[in-house]
């Protein structure tokens, strides 16, 4: 297949409720969306990046300069037999993975589309059902946190993960455990801890939580080698794994023992299922992480995460925790034992809404 052409299009999109992490409060989305042209058919892709630089180096600005000005007219007019070949054709760009991942993806709906089958069969999908926990976001008191809680275990979500920071960090974990002594529960620091704070790291494990998530710098493994033996509970790895190359890195030094997948932030389908066979031959699990995707992105994530490695509850929740109204049809639902299945309809298996995607542009442009 040639791709003929590719429209970019940002949508603003509110948030239902706003989502802070040790980063940083998001009200509203400012979402990078790709559509790639051929042969009368057409792929969606979502970029995951943030509308700041504060989860990582890419915002929304930066990523569609980077797909505009390289990484679409890197893959036009190409006779491509794989979306594999994306990374390679792209090879060139430094960084700038959640620009890159964007364009990949849309060629795999594409791909998906022209072979007639479901997205998660062309990735090699085993999985029927996916397995669906939430995270929950920063606040100021640990009563508004024990209400978000309540919420989302009588929801049925199979795995609780609370966002911490420098001061709402023990204590509040203590407050949630005295209520909730047996759910599955995991926290994720967004790199706001330095191995200065071990002490206060090693308060965690009291917990029995399913893992610590980034605790430590952004783009650190040594470090996370080092608090790792001094603590019992696992690690997992997010902002600082890039590549399956990253994630060898990690284990081998034994960085973490668990490692979060997120599509963008690898730079797409093609590494994603690397870094889920590196870690499945080592019987190390992964998950699927979010970012706050609307429902291309999160439709992507669900294909993904049918992967074999994909042995945890993923951050892929239903599309009205986030959204009123969300891109697709129908939104993601989940079901009361905290689940999703995997779609049956060709590519990405749910209907993108292009009136509504029109309604909420804010910019669109074409790159032949
Ligand atoms: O670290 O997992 C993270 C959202 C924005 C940036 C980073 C992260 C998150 C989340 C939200 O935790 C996950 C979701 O999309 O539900
Ligand atoms: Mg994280």
């Amino acid at each position: 297949m040639k791709i003929d052409r590719l429209e970019l299009r940002e949508i603003r999109l509110p948030l239902v409720t706003p989502f802070e992490t040790s980063f940083g409060r998001t009200f509203e989305r400012r979402i990078v969306l790709v559509k790639a042209f051929s042969e009368g058919l057409t792929g969606w892709g979502e970029c995951t990046v943030g509308e700041k630089p504060f989860y990582n180096h890419e915002d929304t600005e930066s990523c569609w300069s980077i797909i505009r000005d390289f990484a679409g007219p890197m893959i036009l007019g190409i006779e491509i037999e794989s979306p594999e070949q994306i990374p390679h054709l792209t090879r060139q760009i430094r960084g700038n993975k959640m620009a890159r991942g964007a364009v990949e993806a849309a060629v795999w709906d594409l791909e998906a589309q022209r072979q007639g089958v479901p997205l998660w069969k062309l990735l090699g999908g085993t999985q029927e059902t996916i397995n669906c926990g939430v995270s929950l976001g920063l606040e100021d008191t640990d009563a508004a946190m024990l209400a978000k809680v309540e919420k989302e275990v009588a929801a049925g979500y199979q795995r609780i993960k609370i966002k911490i920071k420098p001061g709402r960090d023990v204590e509040m974990i203590r407050t949630l455990r005295k209520e909730y002594p047996n759910i599955v529960m995991s926290v994720d620091a967004n790199s706001a801890y330095t191995l200065a704070d071990v002490d206060l790291l090693k308060q965690l494990d009291e917990f029995n939580l399913l893992m610590i998530e980034q605790p430590l710098s952004y783009d650190d493994i040594i470090d996370h080698a080092a608090l790792q033996p001094q603590l019992k509970t696992d690690i997992c790895l997010d902002e600082s794994i890039l590549s399956v190359d990253d994630a060898r890195k990690a284990l081998q030094l034994a960085a973490c023992r668990i490692i979060n997948v997120k599509l963008g932030r690898v730079s797409g389908h093609t590494e994603a299922r690397k870094i889920q066979q590196y870690c499945f031959d080592r019987k190390v699990p992964v998950w699927c992480g979010g970012m706050l995707e609307a429902g291309i992105g999160r439709a992507h994530n669900i294909h993904m995460s049918t992967l074999p490695g994909f042995m945890l509850p993923g951050d892929v929740s239903a599309s009205k925790r986030y959204w009123a109204e969300d891109i697709i049809t129908p939104p993601v639902e989940v079901s009361p034992r905290g689940t999703i299945p995997r779609p049956t309809g060709v590519g990405l298996g749910y209907e993108v809404n292009e009136k509504r995607i029109e309604v909420l542009t804010t910019r669109t442009e074409v790159i032949k």
